[in-house]
């Protein structure tokens, strides 16, 4: 009987080394275990051989039993594992707790063409900052030449937290003094040029309309070296506008008034929804307000700690606040800013997928 448990053993483990796949896992089980398996015929065999030997062969039998049973259990978990790891590795990102089947998302219309304006500027030798959308009313006010009590703070009214001066941005102007001071160290040191683009979200207490929403975008662009002058601005804010719509667009700019920039422009679009006819997307008006503009004032490159009293001009810079909700609302046709923050997936979705 030894000699056959042995011949059965080696036959079993030969056959189990080959097996790669639960179905044949199970052949291979029914062969050995069921009723009429070779561990059977071993019993049937019992009955051939002296009473004497028969206690010690059926203890034999018995054994050998359960070690089959065991290795069968052992490779069942070894090809299941073996399975569930082809499975994760086969797949980008495996998350158990994901449903089998989910819709597919979208990017956000004014995230779309604030990642198109980063690579815009970026491609120009910008560097893409962001700032807190809560803000201290110094960054926000003071540092960008607008003390308390000036009457520019009308135009801006905010959200105001209770505590330590507090608010939510009403521009993204509220920035430049961080990075004024960020750069300057850079531009003082190796001359290399401030450039920076920082897109954020503002608020403001305003009246909702089709193209005046309390909540809103704009991107924000400062650029500071020697000698840089009007010129550049307009330079900079052509070859944007021109990249953003890949078409000229109808432009025109116009002396605009901002505390901290001397001279200051409005920079307005031809509505792209009425082709300047008059609609309620621009206010009837034919025009959009997108990008006031200007010259940094020598205050705010103080503040900023760039020029000193005795030189305040050793520097000059550009700013920029560009619109970018308005942007987004005349890049894809959009007649009401409402859109952008109500919250239906309708009208969302139908930009480029994820
Ligand atoms: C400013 O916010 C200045 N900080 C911009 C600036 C920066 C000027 C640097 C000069 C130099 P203004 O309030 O006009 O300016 O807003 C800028 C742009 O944000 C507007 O032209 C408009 O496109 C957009 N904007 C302003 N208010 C709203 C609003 N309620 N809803 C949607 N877009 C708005």
């Amino acid at each position: 009987m030894k000699e056959r448990i042995v011949e059965l053993r080696k036959r079993f483990e030969d056959q189990l080394g080959n097996v790669a796949d639960p179905e044949k896992l199970e052949e291979l089980r029914l062969s050995f275990l069921s009723k009429k398996g070779q561990l059977q015929d071993l019993m049937k065999e019992l009955s051939k051989i002296p009473n004497e030997q028969k206690k010690e062969a059926g203890q034999l039998i018995n054994t050998f039993k359960q070690e089959v049973q065991q290795r069968f259990d052992e490779k069942k978990e070894e090809l299941a594992a073996a399975a569930e790891k082809l499975l994760i590795e086969s797949t980008e990102s495996y998350d158990e707790s994901m449903p089998a089947a989910f819709p597919c998302g979208s990017y956000h219309p004014i995230t779309l063409v604030q990642r198109e304006l980063e690579d815009i500027f970026e491609s120009m030798g910008f560097d893409i900052e962001d700032y807190s959308e809560i803000v201290s009313d110094y960054d926000c006010f003071e540092a960008v030449n607008i003390p308390k009590f000036h009457p520019a703070r009308d135009m801006q009214d905010t959200y105001y937290l209770t505590s330590k001066n507090q608010l939510l941005k009403s521009h993204t102007s509220a920035a430049q003094n961080a990075i004024l001071r960020k750069y300057g160290p850079a531009l003082k040191e190796s001359g290399r040029p401030i450039r920076a683009v920082f897109p954020g979200r503002c608020f403001r207490n305003e009246a909702v309309d089709a193209s005046h929403d309390n909540t809103f975008f704009q991107m924000e662009g400062v650029m500071v070296d020697k000698d840089i002058s009007i010129s550049n601005l307009i330079y900079f804010m052509k070859t944007m506008l021109s990249e953003v719509f890949g078409r000229e667009v109808t432009v025109r700019l116009r002396p605009g008034f901002f505390p901290f920039v001397e001279p200051g422009f409005e920079l307005d679009i031809k509505c792209l929804n009425c082709g300047g006819k008059g609609c309620p997307s621009c206010g009837n008006s034919g025009w959009l307000e997108l990008c006031p503009c200007g010259m940094i004032h020598p205050n705010v490159l103080k503040m900023g700690g760039i020029n000193t009293d005795e030189d305040p001009f050793e520097y000059t810079g550009f700013a920029f606040g560009l619109g970018l909700t308005r942007l987004a609302m005349m890049k894809y046709g959009v007649r009401d800013i409402r859109v952008f923050n109500d919250g239906d997936l309708g009208a969302l979705s139908q930009f480029i997928s994820a």
